[in-house]
């Protein structure tokens, strides 16, 4: 929200033409209902059910209603923020109990058909799944990964799946806020695994390890030379790697593969406290190995449940989700800051042309932010 307090998506250069200010602060309960109701903002993007009525169908697992508190949790829009920290906090005392698996890999990889594979099988053995994914292209582009939902079809359509795809808008940081929020409101649903699905390029490996307990690699056979150097890092982030496609003429390949794989993993520094990392195989498009790997996560979550490990890593990371938001929080209210915005091009070009070194524009700009800030 900018300062004068106008919404994100009113025009800052022309201040008088929209007359609406934000309310800061709606307190009690009974307030933002009336808030909600007071059909001034009823047109495009209000939600109809109210808080409660949404706590209540997401603790009933109405997937209608879970899909609606999502989609509050993901507005941008300032006036539904209030609306999504309520309903997060009305749920929290319901979360946590699922296992968290991140999955990632290159594009091609066969991240979504594996999903579709081991989503399918864990509803076949009882439980309640929910897909997740985190995109840093479509926060880019500002689309979703719609293809992955068609590459899922079958899970899509069980009964006791639900497939949400990436957020969009927004940077990558306020993705994985919501990302992380989505999921709880899934725990709250009563899901007992959440798969979240993210493209191996990039930074997005790194925060979507953050936010599970079980992080998987899924690689392709023919490794080779490339094995020394890329992946290594990722590597290290990883419990388990799967090496994927192994069917057909590729199965022996995907064998030996898996070999050097174990051979590299052997040297590196676990991801897990206690917990040695291993290769897999399997082939998701004919779903065969994916018992052997939900066997070596059931054995995760028992051993590092009772070393202490698992919820040491779940504390880590919520305190981790402080620190990053703060960051988010500063970095927004930095750029969209008016006076800001106004000069940032200015002082650039400046750097830019040699007239002024960076650290002595980006200490002025400071200056700008830190003064009106503090009015
Ligand atoms: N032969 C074979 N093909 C697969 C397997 N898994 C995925 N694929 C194919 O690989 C391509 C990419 O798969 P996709 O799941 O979209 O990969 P993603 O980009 O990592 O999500 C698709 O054409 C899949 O049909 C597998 O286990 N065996
Ligand atoms: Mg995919």
């Amino acid at each position: 929200m900018s300062k004068d307090m106008k919404p994100e998506w009113s025009d800052s250069e022309r201040p008088d033409i929209f007359s609406t200010t934000v309310r800061k602060g709606v307190e009690t309960e009974a307030e933002a209902v009336v808030f909600q109701k007071s059909g001034r903002f009823k047109k495009k993007g209000s939600f109809g059910p109210t808080v409660e009525e949404l706590t209540k169908g997401v603790l009933e697992g109405n997937r209608g209603l879970l899909a609606r508190a999502i989609t509050l949790i993901e507005s941008n829009a300032e006036r539904h923020f209030l609306q999504a920290q309520k309903l997060l906090q009305n749920l929290l005392p319901y979360t946590g109990k699922s296992i968290r698996i991140g999955i990632t890999g290159v594009p091609g990889a066969g991240k979504s058909t594996f999903i579709e594979a081991f989503g399918t099988f864990l509803c076949d053995q009882g439980y309640r799944v929910a897909v997740l994914a985190v995109d840093p292209s479509s926060s880019i582009t500002g689309g979703s990964i719609l293809g992955d939902k068609t590459r899922m079809e079958k899970l899509a359509r069980n009964p006791r799946a639900f497939i949400r795809p990436s957020p969009s808008g927004g940077k990558l940081g306020g993705v994985h806020r919501k990302t992380r929020e989505t999921m709880l409101l899934c725990e709250a649903a009563g899901f007992d695994v959440i798969l979240v699905e993210t493209v191996g390029v990039g930074q997005s490996e790194v925060i979507v390890r953050d936010m599970v307990d079980f992080f998987m690699l899924l690689v392709l056979t023919g490794a080779g030379d490339e094995l020394q150097g890329m992946k290594k890092g990722i590597m290290e982030l990883a419990d388990a790697v799967i090496v994927n496609k192994a069917d057909g003429p590729n199965k022996l390949e995907a064998e030996k593969t898996k070999e050097e794989y174990n051979r590299i993993l052997h040297f590196l520094q676990p991801a897990t406290k206690g917990w040695e990392t291993k290769a897999y195989t399997c082939s998701a498009l004919y779903s065969s190995g994916i018992d052997e790997i939900w066997a070596a996560i059931e054995k995760f979550e028992k051993q590092t449940k009772q070393s202490g490990v698992f919820e040491d890593r779940r504390r880590k990371q919520t305190k981790e989700w402080i620190y990053s938001m703060i960051s988010d929080q500063l970095h927004d209210s930095f750029f969209r800051h008016p006076e800001i915005k106004k000069q940032l091009p200015k002082i650039e070009n400046e750097v830019i042309s040699g007239d002024r070194t960076v650290t002595a524009a980006v200490e002025e700009l400071f200056q700008i932010f830190n003064k009106s800030e503090h009015k």
